[in-house]
C-alpha cells in the first residue's frame, strides 16, 4: 500500500486546503496528514492561528480523504515523522518546493502547485477590512 503524507496548519480551512489534500490523496492509497500544533504556528509566522489547533485536526479528521491525522511539532521532525508511519511520498505545496528535499533518502517528495487566488493570510485580511 502506498503511504502519502502532507504537512500543514490548514488554518480558516478553504478550498486550497481540501485541492492539496485531494490531489496527496490521489497520488497513494492512505494519507496522513501533519496538523501543524499552535506553538509551531506561531514560531513560523508570528501569530497564532484562529482555529486551535484541537478544531484544526477535528476538521482534518473528518474528510473522508483524509485516513489519519497526527499533530506536528516541529519542523524539523519531518524524517522522524517519515519512517514512523512508513511513507512512501512526502507531497507539498509548491510554496514549499526544494525546502524538504533532504527528505529524499527515504522518500519521494512532490511539490504540486498551490491552488490560485485563496489564501488564509488573504481571508482574515479581507475578514477584517471589510
Ligand atoms: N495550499 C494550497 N493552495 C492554497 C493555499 C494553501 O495548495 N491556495 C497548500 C499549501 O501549499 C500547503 C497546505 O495547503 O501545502 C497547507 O497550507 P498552510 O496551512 O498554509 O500550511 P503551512 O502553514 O505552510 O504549513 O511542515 C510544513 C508546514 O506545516 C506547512
Amino acid at each position: 500500500m502506498k503511504k502519502v503524507i502532507t504537512f500543514g496548519t490548514f488554518d480558516v480551512f478553504h478550498i486550497g486546503h481540501i485541492n492539496i489534500l485531494r490531489r496527496a490523496r490521489e497520488l497513494g492509497e492512505y494519507l496522513i496528514v501533519g496538523v501543524s500544533s499552535d506553538e509551531l504556528n506561531f514560531s513560523k509566522k508570528q501569530r497564532h492561528p484562529i482555529y486551535s489547533q484541537d478544531d484544526r485536526i477535528g476538521i482534518i479528521s473528518s474528510l473522508r480523504f483524509v485516513d489519519e491525522v497526527f499533530l506536528e511539532e516541529s519542523l524539523e521532525l519531518k524524517l522522524e515523522y517519515i519512517r514512523k508511519f512508513n511513507i512512501d511520498l512526502l507531497v507539498m505545496g509548491d510554496d514549499w518546493a526544494g525546502r524538504f528535499d533532504w527528505v529524499k533518502s527515504d522518500c519521494d517528495v512532490i511539490y504540486l502547485p498551490r491552488t490560485p487566488s485563496i489564501s488564509t493570510t488573504e481571508i482574515i485580511e479581507i475578514a477584517r477590512t471589510t
